[in-house]
C-alpha cells in the first residue's frame, strides 16, 4: 500500500506529548512494506536507495494499533497510529476510503 499521508507526531516513544516545535503536520509518501511504514519525502523511486531522513522517518508497525481518531476533529480522514514502543502518531490520509484502508492494511501485518 502507498500513498500521501500527512503526518503529524503526537507522543514520543515514552508517551509523553511531543513538545511544541515538532507537532506539526507534515505531508509524505507513505509506503508499508513488511513490518515498516516507510515515510519518504518524494513518490517512492526504485532505482533510488532511501535517504537517511527516510531511514529515520520510518515507523514499525510491528505491534502497532491503527484506528480513526475519533478525538480529532480539526481534520477530517485522521487515523491514529499507536506503536509498540508508545508513539502516538496522527496521519491524515486523503479520503475517507484511503484513511480505512490503512487501517486495516497496517492492522493486518
Ligand atoms: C504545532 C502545529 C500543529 C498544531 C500543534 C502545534 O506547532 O501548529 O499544526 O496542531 O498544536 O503545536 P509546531 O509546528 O510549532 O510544533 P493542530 O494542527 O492539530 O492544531 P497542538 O500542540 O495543540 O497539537
Amino acid at each position: 500500500k502507498t500513498g500521501f499521508l500527512a503526518r503529524k507526531i503526537h507522543a514520543d516513544m515514552d508517551g509523553k506529548k511531543t513538545p511544541w516545535g515538532k507537532r506539526g503536520w507534515k505531508t509524505f509518501y507513505a509506503v508499508l512494506k513488511g513490518t515498516v511504514l516507510y515515510l519518504q519525502k518524494d513518490e517512492y523511486k526504485p532505482e533510488k536507495a532511501l535517504s537517511e531522513e527516510d531511514l529515520k522517518n520510518a515507523v514499525s508497525v510491528h505491534h502497532a494499533l491503527a484506528s480513526k481518531a475519533t478525538d480529532y476533529e480539526k481534520k477530517p480522514n485522521v487515523l491514529k497510529l499507536k506503536t509498540a514502543d508508545w508513539r502516538v502518531l496522527l496521519f491524515q490520509a486523503q479520503s475517507q476510503e484511503e484513511m480505512q484502508t490503512w487501517i486495516n492494511k497496517i492492522n493486518c501485518v
